[in-house]
């Protein structure tokens, strides 16, 4: 946990920011933008036709693409032959996965092309104009007016691309391929327990900036400490070496720095009366940052957290996740969820329930998440899809879930709400599994030494007596909490078994336990074994937050689930209909018995830790 300032501040956090032709752009609303949300035009394309015309054609230098879709041309006189029309295509909602839009599209994986024309803004003195992507699942290829401007893999994480000599002033053509097909190799891998989701998912931006901008920042406390505020920021352009300004026009606080040859400029500011974020007194600081020609604005909350033995402690006090996992759907519009209106919706149901911390599931959630858990006080849980099986002996596939976890970190680094990187999700153990993971926990630390690094794990029952729990994964090892899910009650015996499990833990580490649950279809009532009742959903809650009570080390947990979530793996008609029924909330928005069951259990936990 402990990593010297020096080995966070070496600069080592930003070297692999430009991945290709990428730009990372951060704290993007806070920039000067223009939104090309809304109706785009699309061709669904189950063939790749629209692809293929010049698959086997490189582009030339300058990246011009020589046929396909991605030229969006029309038939210029009545003999010319242009067998698809972006102009009279149909519409989707960007953003917005295609699946909930369309029901000839709910089932659909493969490709769709989207278009959309655009006005560019003036540019002046310099000014640069990128385009931005909160998210497309899963692979995105994107081109403005016949230009290839690149492709990006991962369906959860942001991406930019510069376009400021390519921009024309009107007519802009902006064409992206998004293909959500599932691969082997790919992370996610092709089996997972939720919906594919296809399409421009989240928010799409033009962003101007100066010749040379801000492009990513890191202020947060030096750890250690509670009282300094340690800054990194990040500057891109021709004109690196510039006066860097940080200011905190609240408490007041501010400093000068003077950028290095690769655009790094770093300080650290002593803050002696700083009041630390906790979910009680969520409290976030006006933070500019400006060099001559840019300034960006966020607001950032200090806190601490670390652990010692078995507990966790949020600003040098012992404190009591009690959390629950959210998927990132809105079950009552249906579909993912990608707005402020939808993150307000799930954490205030999150709320509701006396929680004071979530665990993002199982992939990058947008950053509305985030930052509105920073403003509600909720502690957060964010995690990258290595999910279950993943092509562990290769290269690839490790270099994505890397970059996943890049993007995800330095995309969030600066929220006081993000206390946990989980790097992966119920993973068989095998030595080949958890050297990967080994590997982006490196790579979590080498970025971010300052919060807690897990994973789910699993848990296994001594065979000669199955309620005796062990936990004792090799990956234990080299995580911060002790993390794993257990479904004893639902895919482990009846809810009576839960009253006789005991456990046996390999590492003295906080236990948290990231998921338990049950399925309960929302206004189905029956006697407490009758599977699929809230009555069994409920009996199973309460038997194991008891039951986890006894564990010593017991520090929080994150139970599957809040809502009722989509999942073609789901298939019992009737009751599930594809959908995964263990929500606390039904997929009509209403609350189940257990939701009651665990708010009582939560505020009590609250009385007993009136300080957190
Ligand atoms: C799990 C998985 C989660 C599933 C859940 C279930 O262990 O982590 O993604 O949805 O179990 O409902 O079975």
């Amino acid at each position: 946990m402990n990593k010297p300032l020096g080995a966070i501040l070496a600069g080592l956090a930003f070297a692999r920011i430009a991945v290709g032709s990428e730009t990372v752009i951060a704290d993007v609303f806070a920039r000067q933008t223009t939104s090309l949300n809304g109706k785009w035009n699309v061709i669904v394309d189950p063939y790749d036709t629209g692809y293929f015309d010049y698959r086997h054609q490189p582009f030339d230098e300058s990246g011009k693409v020589t046929g396909g879709f991605a030229l969006d041309q029309q038939a210029k006189n009545k003999s010319d032959l242009i067998e698809y029309n972006f102009d009279t295509s149909p519409t989707l909602n960007v953003p917005g996965d295609w699946n909930s839009q369309d029901d000839k599209l709910f089932y659909y994986e493969g490709s769709i092309w989207y278009r959309r024309k655009f006005n560019a803004p003036n540019l002046t003195d310099g000014q640069r104009l990128f385009v931005y992507f909160g998210a497309a699942n899963y692979e995105a290829d994107v081109y403005l007016n016949g230009h290839k401007l690149g492709k990006h893999i991962g369906g959860f994480t942001p991406f930019a691309y510069e376009i400021t000599k390519l921009a024309r002033a009107s007519d802009n053509s902006l064409v992206v391929r998004v293909n959500n097909q599932r691969h082997v190799e790919g992370v996610p891998t092709v089996n997972t327990d939720w919906w594919n989701y296809g399409g421009i998912t989240r928010d799409v931006l033009l962003v101007k900036t100066p010749a040379t901008f801000i492009s990513n920042f890191r202020v947060q406390l030096k750890p250690g400490t509670t009282n300094t505020v340690a800054a990194t920021i990040q500057l891109d352009g021709a004109d690196l070496r510039q006066m860097v300004k940080i200011s905190l026009p609240t408490l007041p606080l501010s400093a000068e720095m003077m950028a290095d040859d690769h655009g790094v400029a770093r300080s650290e500011l002593n803050a002696p009366n700083l009041a630390l974020w906790s979910p009680k007194s969520p409290t976030l600081n006006d933070v500019v940052i400006g060099t001559g020609t840019d300034e960006l604005k966020d607001r950032i909350g200090f806190r601490s957290i670390a652990t010692s033995g078995t507990k966790v402690l949020l600003n040098g006090h012992p404190v009591f996740l009690r959390g629950v996992s959210i998927h990132e759907e809105n079950p009552l519009r249906g579909g993912r969820a990608w707005s402020e209106a939808d993150a307000r919706l799930l954490l205030g149901w999150a709320k509701e329930l006396n929680c004071n911390f979530v665990r993002l599931a199982h992939y990058p959630h947008n950053e509305h998440m985030a930052r509105l858990a920073d403003e509600m006080g909720i502690m957060v849980w964010e995690e990258i899809p290595v999910y279950w099986t993943i092509d562990w002996t290769n290269a690839e596939t490790l270099a994505n879930a890397q970059q996943q976890l890049h993007a995800l970190i330095t995309r969030d680094w600066n929220r006081a709400s993000v206390i946990v990187w989980s790097v992966a999700n119920e993973t068989p153990v095998s030595p080949a599994r958890t050297t990967f993971l080994r590997t982006l926990v490196n790579e979590a630390r080498e970025l971010d030494g300052t919060r807690l690094i897990s994973a789910a794990m699993e848990v296994h029952a001594d065979p000669k007596d199955s309620p005796h729990k062990i936990v004792d994964d090799p990956f234990g090892e080299f995580t911060d909490l002790l993390s794993f899910n257990e479904y004893v009650g639902w895919y482990d015996g009846l809810p009576e078994k839960i009253d006789k499990v005991h456990w046996s833990f390999k590492y003295e580490k906080p236990v948290v336990i990231s998921e338990f649950g049950a399925g309960a279809k929302q206004g189905f009532h029956a006697d407490a074994l009758t599977r699929f009742s809230e009555e069994y959903q409920a009996d199973v809650y309460q038997r194991t937050m008891a039951m986890l009570d006894k564990i010593p080390a017991f520090s929080g947990c994150t139970p599957w689930i809040l809502c009722d979530f989509r999942s073609p793996k789901r298939q019992l008609p009737g009751i599930q209909d594809g959908w995964n029924r263990k929500g606390l909330i039904g997929s009509n928005g209403e609350k189940k018995a257990a939701f009651s069951v665990l708010k009582k259990i939560y505020a009590d936990k609250a009385a007993e830790a009136s300080n957190q």
